[in-house]
């Protein structure tokens, strides 16, 4: 690499390069220079976020170290890379992820406890990075932890969003958006005031004739908005590697004031300007498994889109190699449709600023990017209006319809006589106005699409994408099935249990090479083992059961069957099929004598999850939930037996704790819908037992851990047509169980019936689309299987125990590593 201190002047620099602090007192020395100088406080004035900030710095000065290390190094060998691009990075916390992964956690804690504070409280001072909604947003900071901890050369690209995922608070049952001002200290994020791209919109694009008589385009005038690149360093566990997460801000491009306007005293107007431009990368869309086709969402996305790619494309030239090898250098994956103007604008530049011809550049694309699919749910698929892309990014409008044109011509070739089949599967749906349709322009600019579990990817084949099959074949289409981190989600959010699987393993690897669990099996029944199990698992739940009670004021047993359902509300999740069936639970007690009450199961049925602001069924399942807890908390018939918990402002860091304090947790989707899921992973991987439908993952986790420990119930995908058009030609009867509910709540049980209408409308003239009164006779008969199992303690830890033993597919280093193998042809870089 090109230096920039001429050659005899480096041993100097090198003489005092950064170094990376390796024992307690230099650790310490690190956190008081910090907090001292950086933050200029004092032995004085020094509180817990002070010292949560000087630990911070401390171990962000640790992480880009590496991170430069690595970057040079990636550089130097000059391998392929792949580059991830996702709307949405769900980070959480960074403190307690850097400490253990770069294993300095022991170290650290010891040292500032040396300087009179406890880790924890420090960890706590941490904001989450909530730059997500979901599932999605996870699952794409599980792949960076996995990316860096394979020692795979590999960059996130995303939005740096001002405000995250909104906090909810509740506020008299209903959920209340508040902004999430995450920004406000962020020690884990580098802003390059050196690395900006200008972005453009709008305008119009002219058409020219070159020299040698061929037509050029160039798109101009416009609006002019600036990107900043932000890195944010994502350790490997284990390894020095430590890759890029560049996230993107807008600024106005005339720098601060546009003077001119200032000076001549339009000050507001001036402001303005730059308000807009900041608007940009200013909110995340609280949207999910909606399609929402507002101008500032594409303007983000092409935005993020524009940025990242220039930053590619200059980075590949800087290698100085033939565009013919693009491909081999560079692999692309598209974290949904959010990004798929990636594919034109790679065109784009390929044609118009590299005057590339048209074939050879879209040879280029059709091997660079990877698309996956996180979605079946038809509302969710993403459609921009002609007219408004026409008028935004007039240029790559011409470009789709270019794409589309070649496309239907090749398929007109093969299937001269199918009419219909061009008109389904043309980039263009013929609506009013005509809509571009994502999903398909990804399809077509792809070399691979992959769904994220087996029964998904098996779906999109066979339904949304069935054409596609036709024309590209089967090998196009592939399966990854989604994981998660064992370093998170295990071995931070439960460090006891991790200790207590290291101590039976023999250390650590299993972090690194998760089927190593399966050397559980054989303590499986062992009764000392199973005791050790059961207490971290109750000292999880006393964990939770204090959180509880010191935001909710609910007093909860922890030995109690503690049944978790924490996820983005959305009605095929089906809240309102468990806060259904926790009414119908509670009406058997109300029914039951003393005596038969004593037999019963204790239970605390804990729901956590937004709602999109928009959504108002959502809203309407979390008002229930609150309101059913009111009455129910409430009831000295029920006490202990039943206890209803709402956790407000459910995030990364809430699951952390909630995870490992789970005896069942429910993933109980309307079969066919959930892609796959990954809390149902987690939960296990904590040793919880889940109830759930044969939907997304669960089928998967089955296959792995055993049919008699996994509660399963309900129809299948296959029969969720049949059971629809039953509703909609009114030839269902209403469960009788869950008619009693209904009955329940049109009778003022729980508060005004008026509140709850659309759900009980959903169920009745509504059709039940989501087929809860289908599933809900199995759904409690399940549960009552399930209060049978937990009275027999050896048997469950048993289950739970060999349930986490056979969780090693599940990490998201097999998802990765089977992406590099099958999608990107990516090798990692020896360390
Ligand atoms: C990257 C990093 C730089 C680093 C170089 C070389 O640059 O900080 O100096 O690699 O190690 F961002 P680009 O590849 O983005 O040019
Ligand atoms: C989506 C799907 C989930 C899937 C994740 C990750 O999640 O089934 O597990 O993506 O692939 F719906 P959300 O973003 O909708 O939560």
């Amino acid at each position: 690499i090109e230096s920039s201190i001429p050659a005899p002047l480096r041993d100097t620099w090198k003489k005092f390069a950064a170094t990376e602090f390796k024992e307690k007192e230099a650790f310490q020395k690190e956190v008081v220079k910090h907090i001292e100088t950086t933050l200029a406080r004092s032995l004085y004035n020094c509180d817990e976020l002070a010292a949560y900030s000087g630990v911070a710095l401390a171990f962000r000065d640790r992480l880009i170290i590496d991170w430069n290390k690595t970057q040079q190094a990636h550089t130097l060998l000059d391998q392929k890379r792949v580059y991830y691009l996702s709307l949405e990075f769900l980070m959480g916390r960074t403190l307690d992820n850097a400490m253990l992964n770069q294993q300095m956690k022991d170290t650290a804690v010891d040292g500032i406890s040396e300087l009179g504070f406890r880790m924890e409280d420090l960890i706590d001072q941490e904001h989450d990075a909530a730059l997500g909604n979901g599932g999605l947003g996870r699952l794409a900071a599980c792949f960076l932890d996995s990316l860096a901890s394979l020692n795979f050369p590999a960059w996130g690209y995303g939005l740096r969003y001002r405000y995250g995922i909104f906090k909810q608070e509740i506020i008299d049952g209903y959920q209340v958006e508040v902004p999430d001002y995450w920004l406000d200290f962020n020690p884990w994020e580098f802003p390059r005031h050196d690395i900006t791209v200008d972005i453009m919109f709008y305008g119009h694009v002219r058409k020219y004739t070159e020299e040698d008589g061929r037509t050029s385009h160039v798109w101009e005038g416009g609006e002019v908005v600036q990107a900043l690149a932000y890195d944010v360093p994502i350790p490997g566990y284990g390894t020095p590697t430590t890759n890029n997460l560049r996230l993107w801000s807008s600024k106005p491009s005339t720098g601060e004031f546009d003077f001119q306007k200032f000076n001549s005293g339009d000050y507001e107007s001036s402001v303005r300007d730059q308000q807009r431009a900041e608007t940009i990368s200013a909110v995340l869309y609280p949207n999910d498994n909606i399609d929402v086709g507002k101008e500032l969402r594409l303007k983000q996305q092409y935005f993020w889109v524009a940025a990242s790619l220039y930053d590619i494309v200059r980075r590949f030239k800087k290698s100085g190699r033939a565009w013919s090898d693009f491909p081999e250098q560079v692999a692309i994956q598209l974290n949904d449709t959010h990004p798929t103007l990636a594919i034109v604008e790679l065109q784009r530049i390929l044609i118009d600023k590299e005057q590339l011809d048209w074939d050879d550049a879209w040879n280029i694309v059709t091997q660079t990017f990877g698309y996956t699919n996180h979605t079946v749910l038809p509302e969710a698929l993403e459609k921009w209006s002609v007219p408004l892309v026409q008028n935004l990014l007039p240029r790559h409008l011409q470009i789709i319809y270019e794409i589309n044109l070649y496309f239907l011509q090749t398929v007109e070739r093969r299937f001269p006589k199918d009419r219909d089949l061009l008109r389904r599967v043309s980039i263009i749906e013929e609506s009013n106005p005509q809509v571009i349709r994502m999903a398909y322009l990804a399809i077509i600019g792809s070399k691979k699409v992959n769904g994220v579990a087996e029964l998904h990817s098996d779906l999109i084949k066979s339904t949304i994408f069935k054409d596609f099959v036709t024309i590209f074949g089967p090998d196009k289409f592939t399966n990854v099935t989604n994981g998660v981190t064992p370093r998170r989600w295990l071995h931070q959010a439960n460090p006891k249990l991790s200790a207590l699987i290291a101590e039976k393993l023999g250390g650590y690897q299993f972090l690194k090479d998760l089927t190593l669990l399966n050397g559980l099996e054989k303590w499986a029944d062992d009764k000392d083992f199973q005791r050790e199990w059961m207490d971290i698992k109750y000292s999880n739940k006393q964990r939770l059961a204090k959180y509880i009670k010191e935001t909710t004021g609910i007093a909860v047993n922890p030995h109690a069957l503690f049944d978790i359902q924490v996820k983005r509300i959305h009605e095929y999740k089906r809240q309102q099929m468990n806060i259904f069936g926790v009414i119908s639970r509670y009406l058997a007690l109300k029914k039951m004598t003393k005596a038969e009450r004593a037999k019963q199961v204790q239970r605390v049925s804990i729901f956590g999850g937004k709602a999109a602001p928009g959504y108002w069924m959502a809203k309407t399942i979390i008002r229930l939930i609150t309101a059913v807890s009111e009455v129910v908390n409430n009831d000295i018939d029920v006490g202990d037996l039943l206890k209803v918990v709402f956790i407000e402002d459910y995030n990364v860091s809430k699951a952390e704790f909630l995870c490992p304090a789970s005896d069942l947790s429910e993933h109980i989707s309307t079969a066919g819908t959930e892609a796959s899921g990954t809390s149902n992973m987690k939960f296990v991987l904590n040793g919880g037992l889940i109830i759930g439908t044969c939907d997304g993952a669960n089928i998967e986790i089955t296959r792995e851990i055993g049919e008699d420990r996994i509660f399963l119930f309900g129809h299948l995908a296959e029969d969720v047509e049949d059971l629809r058009h039953a509703h909609r030609y009114g030839k269902t009867e209403m469960d009788p169980a869950l008619r009693e509910v209904c009955d329940e709540i049109q009778k003022g049980t729980f508060g005004d019936p008026g509140i709850f209408g659309g759900l009980i409308h959903a169920l009745t003239d509504g059709g039940d689309y989501y087929l809860v009164s289908d599933d809900f006779a199995s759904y409690l008969a399940t549960h009552k299987l399930v209060d049978e199992a937990f009275k027999d303690p050896q048997s469950w830890a048993n289950k739970c125990i060999m349930s986490v033993s056979a969780m090693g597919f599940f990490t998201s280093d097999r998802a990765i590593q089977e992406y590099a193998e099958n999608i990107w042809n990516l090798e990692p870089v020896p360390m």
